[in-house]
């Protein structure tokens, strides 16, 4: 009971729970950097979108104020302001004050969007300079102000009402995070996420900072099939219907959606209760197992694979699929390393089942579609059997059975990978002057000729097949795809050195498309870098400065003087640096810039889309993405 006497008591356990985030932050939102703080917003939004889940709520407002403070926004039926029986305080106030575990207490209902670990609106509180909450509710509007987790007054009645609802504006605090900016285009892809994830509900984004001013809504009704129609915005779809199925066993909610279009990559995101599962678990595999064998029934029932020939693969089935598996399940249990990965065993059987009915029942209704399906999976069958023989041939003619290393492969003679990394290095002259300048002991080099294959135009086959792209495979010693594994990785860093100018960005992202598509968890274990060779050298009075940009150099001008004795050279590429200069600017351990590549998690769906828009075959897409975006290239050679 909140009797008077525990009331002390209780004030020392909340402000202890909140000291602890305050202390810890990156225990309760991941990190300090600009990823937790947006973390912040969808703390408050998850509670809306709870809300909405409910059936209270259907709209949701996010203002990023002129301030740089947020204020949320929802029609629901406002956080209840009761006395709390246990805190004795208002409900409201043991929202915003007293730490969770997670899951919401007392009414036995359960948090299904919940943010990251489940913590809620108490964190957000903890981390703010100030937070206040607006209540509406009973034709009166409530307030309460907190700062840095403090109670300013009391639970106070500020006016009258005809509306419902909760207002929640808060400003993070600027000695916890490394930067208090928040970023609309992240907030949007977020946002525009939850708005598909959850169908029928709006959801407004508006940005008030001077200069910045714009808004959008966010509103599905179609839901996740509507995703899928989005992700597949910029591609040839193979048939026009999107494929849903939606269903409920025991306690969990399965939705699925799912379009093949004309290209190879599989998209296929998965979620559980709202949030991102990369790694995916056992709604994925329910998802996988349920598509090969439905679609493999279907073709031997209707005579399209022959009684002794092969079943088509989960692979050659998801060539070009994109996809989403979104279920809703009361108590995840998160696995593997990141604890990313869904372990609940009875999430595989809702999902495979559900999906093995509806799927079954659509192909007989929709033929055309299932043929269409079917013959892109035969024909991808046949690429990957032939791809298949190649590889045998070339791994035949070595008597080891693992793969030769390349012959253009100097490599390093440590044969610890932690102490190794690997240059791969644009044309043969710049390789040849690495292999000069380079550390032998833990420094190996690949030359690679010219622009490599674009493997987003490209079919396996003929990617497999190709010299420089099989270097890379061989000398890295992982494997691709589902054969890769982290744990045969020959170098700790992978390190891609190109010229600085457009065609050396252009070879790097076409490394980089590579590595995405075909060995992803290279990046997000944070094993692929860029060098960052200089653009300019310059030479006063026999003494020597390197500038990796145009600032950079304005600023060594400016200290050591504008006048006639500058020497300054531009570098148009890496082959006009002898062995010693690209040593000290670009290869030394001990001076070298290296700029590592990392995977946003939170937009790894639009991330797929730039690769496409950058890569793939249609070109107004293209030409689109580098007009809107053309202000934040830099480093564009003229
Ligand atoms: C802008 C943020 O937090 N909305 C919100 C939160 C709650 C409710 C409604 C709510 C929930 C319940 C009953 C219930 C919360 N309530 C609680 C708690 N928007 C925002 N809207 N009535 C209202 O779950 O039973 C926590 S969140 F615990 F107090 F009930």
């Amino acid at each position: 009971m909140g009797s008077n006497e525990n009331y002390g008591a209780d004030q020392i356990q909340i402000l202890e729970g909140l000291e602890a985030v305050r202390k810890r932050p990156g225990m309760y939102i991941g990190s300090t950097s600009t990823r937790g703080l947006h973390h912040l917003v969808y703390e408050i939004v998850d509670n809306a979108v709870d809300e909405a889940l409910a059936g209270f709520c259907t709209e949701i407002q996010v203002f990023i104020n002129p301030d740089n403070s947020i204020t949320v926004i929802d029609n629901g039926r406002g956080i209840p302001i009761g006395i709390h029986e246990k805190a004795g305080i208002p409900a409201v106030e043991v929202v915003f004050t007293i730490l969770h575990a997670g899951g919401k207490f007392g009414g036995g209902g359960y948090k299904v969007s919940g943010g990251l670990h489940g913590v809620g609106a108490s964190v957000v509180n903890a981390l703010s300079n100030w937070l206040e909450v607006e209540i509406s509710r009973d034709g009166k509007v409530y307030k309460q102000r907190y700062e840095r987790g403090h109670v300013m007054y009391k639970l106070k009645e500020i006016g009258k009402t005809d509306k419902v609802g909760t207002k929640v504006t808060f400003m993070p605090d600027d000695t916890i995070f490394d930067d208090v900016i928040f970023d609309y285009a992240t907030l949007r892809t977020r946002l525009r996420e939850m708005a598909f994830l959850t169908k029928g509900l709006k959801i407004h984004l508006e940005d008030l900072r001077e200069g910045n001013e714009k808004a959008e809504d966010f509103h599905y009704e179609g839901g996740i099939r509507e995703f899928v129609t989005y992700l597949n915005r910029h591609k040839t779809a193979l048939y026009d219907k999107v494929i849903y199925c939606e269903g409920a066993k025991d306690d969990i909610v399965v939705e699925v959606a799912l379009q093949h279009n004309d290209s190879y990559n599989e998209v296929t995101l998965s979620f559980v209760n709202n949030i991102n599962t990369p790694e995916g678990g056992m709604h994925l595999t329910g998802f996988k197992s349920a598509l090969t064998k439905v679609f493999n029934d279907y073709a031997r029932t209707n005579k399209i694979l022959r009684d002794k020939e092969e079943n088509l693969s989960g692979d050659d089935l998801r060539e070009g699929l994109t996809a989403i598996v979104s279920i809703k399940i009361p108590e995840p249990q998160f696995e593997g390393q990141t604890k990313q990965k869904l372990g609940n065993a009875e999430a595989r059987t809702a999902v495979e089942g559900l999906v093995t009915e509806k799927l079954t029942y659509f192909l007989e209704q929709n033929p055309q579609i299932a043929k269409a399906i079917v013959g892109k999976a035969v024909v991808a069958q046949r690429a990957r059997m032939a791809a298949r023989k190649a590889r045998d041939v070339a791994r035949k003619t070595n008597l080891e059975g693992n793969m030769a290393l390349p012959g253009k492969l100097a490599d390093c003679s440590d044969t610890n990978p932690k102490n190794c990394e690997i240059y791969i290095v644009e044309g043969d002259s710049a390789g040849g002057s690495a292999k000069t300048a380079r550390s032998r002991a833990t420094q190996a080099i690949l030359p690679l000729r010219g622009k490599i294959l674009n493997v987003e135009k490209a079919r396996i086959d003929k990617i497999l097949g190709n010299e420089e792209i099989k270097a890379m495979i061989t000398a890295f010693g992982t494997g691709v795809r589902e054969n890769f594994n982290i744990e045969k990785l020959r170098y700790d860093k992978i390190i891609i050195m190109t010229d600085a100018d457009v065609d050396g960005a252009h070879i790097a992202t076409l490394m980089l498309t590579f590595f995405f598509r075909f060995m992803p968890d290279l990046i997000r274990q944070g094993h692929v870098y860029l060098a960052q060779p200089p653009l300019y050298k310059l030479e006063k009075n026999r003494k020597v400065w390197y500038a990796y940009s145009d600032e950079e150099l304005s600023k060594i001008l400016d200290e050591v003087g504008r006048d006639q004795s500058n020497k300054i050279q531009r570098y148009k590429g890496l082959g006009e640096m002898d062995a010693e200069q690209l040593w000290d600017t670009t290869m030394d351990p001990e001076k070298r810039v290296l700029l590592r590549v990392s995977i946003d998690e939170d937009s790894e769906s639009e991330l797929d889309i730039t690769f496409d828009t950058l890569m793939g075959e249609r070109v107004e897409p293209r030409r689109e993405f580098i007009e809107s975006n053309a202000k934040f290239v830099k480093n564009l050679d003229i």
